[in-house]
């Protein structure tokens, strides 16, 4: 001790834990790419409504191929864009569990257009968490329907042409036309500010399944730095300043205090 009296360390507050329902594995995304920050907002959610007995994950073929790794929840890997309709065989075999997909823009809005509607238009009572980065990123950066105009991409190098391809899809512009959907919002998660945003519309599509409803989706606005051959710091910046022009974030569907039967015809 050289007749000196030790220092006493400081005591560290962690700030942030891993959520119980994520298993302590690392993941395979890019540096930079929020799909593992979603991940982490989906354990807290399981966490926070106490859910984790009782959920289904239904996770895609794309990027988060492997997102069953992540969480400790049970989980089902459906075919490229068939989420929707394998969480609804879920919830009608056994209406007691919490199911939500985990899908991608080219899971959800390209292939699987046609489950996605169908289900809005049945109003299953499913959570659908929609990762949205403009893009076919495990792929290797092809063109999706929510590419926005003029981006570059694999297959239309020159940038998105609408004449050829026509304009990006909103989907949550797109559901907000059908009855059976309870709550439907889009938010980037580029701050901290938005991530809390984003927590309160996870709220209100979870609450959408758990009170029967109707579908509750939430869109994020995502990253995928590498396809969009950005810094990580880049993307965020570009889903701020060029993303939410062609995608508005907030709330289209809100039905939580409206019983969805009064809505739908
Ligand atoms: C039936 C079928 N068609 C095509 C593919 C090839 N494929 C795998 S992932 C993918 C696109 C993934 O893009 P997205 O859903 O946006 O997810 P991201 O990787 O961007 O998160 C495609 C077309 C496939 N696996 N199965
Ligand atoms: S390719 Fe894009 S979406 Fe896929 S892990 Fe990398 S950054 Fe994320
Ligand atoms: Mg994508």
């Amino acid at each position: 001790m050289n007749g000196k009296s030790a220092v006493a360390e400081p005591e560290l507050e962690c700030v942030h834990h891993r959520a119980k329902a994520m298993a302590a594995k690392p993941m395979h995304y890019c540096p930079g790419c929020t799909h593992g920050l979603i991940h982490q907002l989906v354990g807290q959610m399981i966490d926070e409504f106490d859910l984790l007995d009782r959920t289904v994950g239904v996770v895609p073929v794309g990027c988060a191929v492997f997102a069953y790794e992540y969480f400790e929840a049970d989980s089902i890997e459906a075919s490229h864009g068939r989420a929707p309709a394998v969480a609804t065989a879920v919830k009608r075999t056994d209406p007691s569990r919490f199911v939500f997909t985990y899908q991608g823009d080219g899971d959800l809005a390209s292939i699987g257009i046609a489950e996605t509607i169908h289900a809005a238009a049945r109003g299953e009572p499913i959570t659908i968490f929609f990762v949205n980065n403009g893009i076919y990123g495990m792929t290797g950066g092809q063109m999706a329907p929510t590419t926005l105009i003029g981006q570059r991409t694999t297959t239309c190098p020159d940038g998105r042409d609408p004449l050829e391809t026509g304009a990006p899809l909103g989907i949550c512009e797109l559901l907000a036309t059908l009855p059976g959907v309870a709550f439907a919002a889009r938010v980037p998660v580029t701050s901290p500010k938005n991530v809390n945003t984003a927590r309160k519309h996870m709220r209100k599509a979870i609450r959408a399944q758990l009170d029967r409803q109707g579908l509750g989706l939430v869109e994020f606005l995502s990253t995928c730095p590498v396809q969009w051959q950005m810094s990580p710091v880049e993307a965020m910046r570009h889903i701020d300043e060029q993303v939410v022009q062609t995608f508005p974030p907030g709330v289209f569907v809100d039905k939580l205090e409206t019983p969805i039967r009064d809505t739908v015809r």
